[in-house]
């Protein structure tokens, strides 16, 4: 290896004010998540300052007296980059890089931005990326002031793929439309196919959860999807959805979706509508718990509360707690949820999950009455194989039927249903 091959690695401060009114357990948490995420964007951590301090100062974010020290430490140690774990406004920004005078400032959504942005794959992953930049990133580059074609390239900054982010405010607002207009036109397209796959009637259980919980092993395990799986927050931004045959024959599809973090910003929420909806249109839910990290439950609350907001909070759920090969510390048992322990690494507790999954699709099966006209008696033989038939009486206007039917058995004979 060249001494012209090893990347630079930025070397970076973690700042967090924590005011009167926060719970200091759960700033501590963020600020473990902050470091995680800036090691993810390549960053190396220098240290945390973190400020106690009645509330954040609406001008600098911290005091004066903390941002002199601050300021110090930074020049001493060639710190090129603060990030805040509060998400910070364009003005509070600008006024910090100022009271610092050399160093860049960026907040936590600026850092997930920015790892979004280098992980985005798919077309639509790369729109809803920009858009978000557009809505949340720029506004505060371009508060600073300074001419955002010469940033780029450096955490904060990155750009997703090749597009350009402009600082002509009228540019900004004309890409934000156009995007906007291409994303609606994808979406357009995924109700459609939705559409369709609805009507093949087949299970889809979507898999959730918080960020690095293991969502994609899972998917992999099960169906060899070869999605990315990697020790690295927010591995995953697109949807993958693969069919999988159960063990008693039944086919049904799983969908890897994006991981889920505290304190997601809501312009990023809204700018990754599309495929966070994937998690709405499911028709139940694996939720997915790293129990190997002290921190599951209240990242379980976290994913419990973003699902909700989803609008996704009725479909049933099951709660796949993970990594069991670490060694469990301890059990939750709440009876009443469906609780699974498993290992998608090594792929214990898959047959227990599976047989919750029975569960779940047969609790979605429903009595139906059926009249078939004489032209479609075929079904007759269809319904016998694929339900469970209770009645049948031949009439002189056709064949009526009761039997318990399944979403996809449903969908096949959906117009003749009473
Ligand atoms: N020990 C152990 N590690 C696991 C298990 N499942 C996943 N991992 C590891 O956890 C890390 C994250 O796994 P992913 O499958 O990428 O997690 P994810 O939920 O898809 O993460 P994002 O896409 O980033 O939201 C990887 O390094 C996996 O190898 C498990 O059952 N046991
Ligand atoms: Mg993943």
């Amino acid at each position: 290896m060249t001494e012209n091959s090893i990347e630079k690695v930025d070397k970076v401060v973690l700042l967090s004010v924590i005011s009167d009114s926060d719970d200091k357990e759960v700033k501590e948490i963020s600020l473990d998540e902050l470091e995680r995420l800036a090691e993810t964007a390549g960053a190396e951590v220098f240290c945390r300052m973190v400020q106690n301090k009645e509330a954040p100062n609406p001008a600098t974010y911290i005091g004066s007296g903390k941002a002199k020290e601050l300021k110090e430490l930074c020049s001493n140690n060639d710190i090129v980059l603060v990030i805040a774990d509060d998400n910070l406004t364009p003005s509070q920004i600008k006024n910090l890089e100022d009271e610092l005078d050399g160093p860049d400032v960026i907040d936590r959504s600026m850092l997930i931005l920015d790892i979004f942005a280098k992980h985005a794959e798919s077309a639509a992953g790369k729109l809803q990326v920009e858009l978000a930049q557009l809505k949340y990133t720029v506004p505060r580059l371009i508060g600073k002031g300074k001419d955002l074609s010469r940033l780029g390239g450096g955490i904060g900054t990155r750009g997703p793929g090749e597009s350009k982010l402009e600082t002509d405010r009228r540019h900004v607002k004309r890409r934000i439309d156009s995007l906007e207009e291409k994303l609606a036109e994808i979406e357009k397209n995924k109700m459609t196919q939705r559409g369709s796959r609805d009507k093949s009637g087949i299970f889809k259980f979507g898999i959730v959860g918080y960020t690095n919980a293991g969502k994609s092993t899972l998917l992999n395990r099960m169906t060899s999807a070869g999605v990315l799986a990697e020790d690295k927050l927010f591995a995953t931004l697109d949807t993958t959805t693969r069919k999988y045959t159960m063990e008693r024959g039944e086919e049904i599809l799983l969908t890897d979706t994006v991981g889920l973090i505290r304190n997601l910003p809501h312009m990023l929420v809204e700018s990754f509508k599309s495929t966070l909806d994937e998690i709405k249109y499911s028709d139940a839910l694996l939720i997915v718990i790293d129990v190997s990290d002290p921190e599951f439950k209240s990242q379980l609350e976290v994913t419990e509360q973003l699902i909700s907001e989803l609008g996704a909070n009725e479909l049933p759920k099951i709660y796949v707690f993970n990594k069991c090969d670490r060694g469990m510390t301890e059990k939750l048992n709440s009876r009443d949820k469906m609780e699974v322990y498993i290992s998608a690494l090594n792929g214990d507790g898959l047959k227990e999950l599976e047989s919750y999954m029975y569960q779940v699709i047969n609790e979605n099966k429903h009595l139906y009455k059926i009249v078939l006209p004489m032209d479609k008696l075929s079904f007759v033989d269809y319904l016998y194989k694929n339900a469970s038939v209770n009645n049948v009486e031949y009439r002189e206007d056709g064949v009526y039927i009761e039997a318990v039917l399944d979403k996809k058995t449903k969908g096949m004979v959906e117009e003749f249903i009473q």
